[in-house]
Order: structure tokens, then C-alpha cells, then sequence
């Protein structure tokens, strides 16, 4: 089997970074074709993407669908790519053949972890395995809450707002209850878990652009005392930006949220 992964989405997406850390990590290519999310409109869709030009796009008419998630104008999502990724959601990935299609970032991540056999990123039998997949299970629970929570910042609402604390409460109160057990979360040792973690946390945080557009609305940031309700999650999160593989993927998307740290100190 050939090794490797393509990955086609709207860049930069902390989701297809799960995969690029993962994939520094253990070696393996990943090829991440993409744009901006304003540009992303302009994309074919497909397992062969391709920028379209006006004209393209009057001749591929049949693929122009509504966006369902995220997007409100028009995609061109070709017939395969509906096949290969029947939600029809980026980050999509393909196998380096092009014949199998795998949607989800938390799989998109397996699809790394699964390929590698020196680093244990999923664990180190199937016991570890499921108990990186219970992790990444509620992470995508959280996940899905924080995507329509940071759609709706702009405008917030008190039941969207509700629903975000509660289900930030508890996703954290888990993640800061198994650090106290393990250095990693979950493990004594880095996991997919912890780069799915960091990269979904990371763009969560992404609330805090939205201060002034909350407080407007009589809201404060759910993430407000983050470093003194969770320290063990915040100085993993923190320890793991600092790692090479996680740093050269993010650049400078966290420096934000680190000086405004520095500037309350
Ligand atoms: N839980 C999914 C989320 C993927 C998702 O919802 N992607 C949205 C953009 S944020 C999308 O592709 N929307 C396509 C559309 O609007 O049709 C993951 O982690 O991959």
C-alpha cells in the first residue's frame, strides 16, 4: 500500500492541521491543496481540485450546489467528490490512488496515525486505540458546539451561548481531570488525541476576536478564565505549541491569544 494522504480544503484550517502534525510526525507525505475560504467558492471540488475560471464554471454548471454548512454561496461539488464524501465537507481527503474519499478531521488524523508504526500516535494495541477513540469522540462532540458557536459570534444568542458553556464545562473538566493522571492526555505518551486536542482548542480560542461583538450582546468570552479553571490543559496546550512539529504547522496562529496573555499579566 502506498503511503500518504491528500487533503483538499478552504486554508488555513486548524482542522487540516491535525493531519499535517500528525503527518510530521511520523513521516508520512500528505499533499494539502487548497485557498482562502473567500477563494474556496471559486474551487472545483473534486479528488483532482481545481481552480475554475468564470467561464469553467458556466461549463460545469451541473456541479454548482448550495453550501450546507459554513458556506452560504455556491460550491462546485462534482458528482465524485459527493460519492467519495457524501457530507460533502472539507477538509476531504483522498488516498494516494484517489479511490477512497475520508471526511471527519478526527479520521482524517487516523488515516496518519493508522499509516504509521514506529510512534504510536494511536495507541500501542486496541485497548489504546479505543481509548484514543472515546477522546476523540468527545472532542468531536465539543467540536461540532464550538462550530456553530463561533458561526454565531457575530450575533450571539442566549440559548447558543448556553449550549457552548455547558458543553465547554464539560469537555475541559475531562481533558484537566486526565492530566492530572497522565503527562499526555489520556497517556503517558503523545497520542492523536493531544494533536486533535490542541488543534480544535486552538481555534476555539478563536472567541476571543469576538470579545467586543459578545459583550454587545451582554456576553462574556466562555474561555475567560481558562488559565485558572483548567491550568493542566492550559499548560499542555501551551507546552504543545512550543513542540516543533506543532509550531512549524500553526506558524503564528496562537501569538494573538499569547500576547493578550502577557498583556493581563
Ligand atoms: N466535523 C467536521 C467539520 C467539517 C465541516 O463542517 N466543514 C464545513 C466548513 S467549516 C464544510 O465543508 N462545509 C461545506 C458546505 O457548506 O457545504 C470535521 O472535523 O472535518
Amino acid at each position: 500500500m502506498e503511503k500518504g494522504l491528500k487533503i483538499f480544503s478552504y486554508l488555513p484550517n486548524p482542522r487540516v492541521w491535525k493531519a499535517e502534525i500528525a503527518a510530521k510526525i511520523a513521516g508520512i507525505p500528505v499533499e494539502v491543496i487548497g485557498d482562502k475560504p473567500s477563494e474556496i467558492t471559486n474551487w472545483l471540488w473534486d479528488s483532482e481540485p481545481k481552480k475554475l475560471s468564470d467561464s469553467d464554471k458556466k461549463e460545469l454548471k451541473q456541479f454548482e450546489r448550495t453550501g450546507k454548512r459554513g458556506f452560504s454561496s455556491s460550491l462546485y461539488k462534482t458528482d465524485d467528490f459527493i460519492k467519495l464524501i457524501p457530507f460533502g465537507t472539507v477538509p476531504a481527503a483522498f488516498s494516494p490512488d484517489g479511490k477512497i474519499g475520508i471526511f471527519e478531521s478526527n479520521s482524517i488524523l487516523r488515516a496518519i496515525a493508522r499509516q504509521d508504526d514506529i510512534n504510536n500516535l494511536y495507541g500501542k494495541d486496541a485497548f489504546e486505540a479505543s481509548r484514543v477513540d472515546s477522546f476523540l469522540d468527545s472532542g468531536l462532540v465539543f467540536s461540532r458546539e464550538h462550530q456553530e458557536y463561533l458561526f454565531g459570534l457575530k450575533d450571539m444568542n442566549e440559548a447558543l451561548y448556553q449550549r457552548m458553556k455547558s458543553a465547554y464545562k464539560f469537555f475541559l473538566n475531562g481533558i484537566e481531570e486526565s492530566l492530572k493522571n497522565s503527562k499526555f492526555i489520556g497517556f503517558d505518551h503523545l497520542t492523536i488525541v493531544d494533536i486533535s486536542f490542541f488543534c480544535d482548542f486552538s481555534q476555539f480560542l478563536r472567541e476571543g476576536h469576538y470579545v467586543d461583538d459578545l459583550k454587545e450582546k451582554g456576553f462574556n468570552l466562555v474561555s475567560e478564565n481558562f488559565v485558572t479553571d483548567y491550568p493542566k490543559t492550559f499548560d499542555h496546550l501551551m507546552k504543545l505549541s512550543e513542540v516543533e512539529e506543532f509550531s512549524s504547522v500553526i506558524g503564528t496562529y496562537l501569538d494573538w491569544y499569547k500576547r493578550k496573555l502577557q498583556d493581563s499579566n
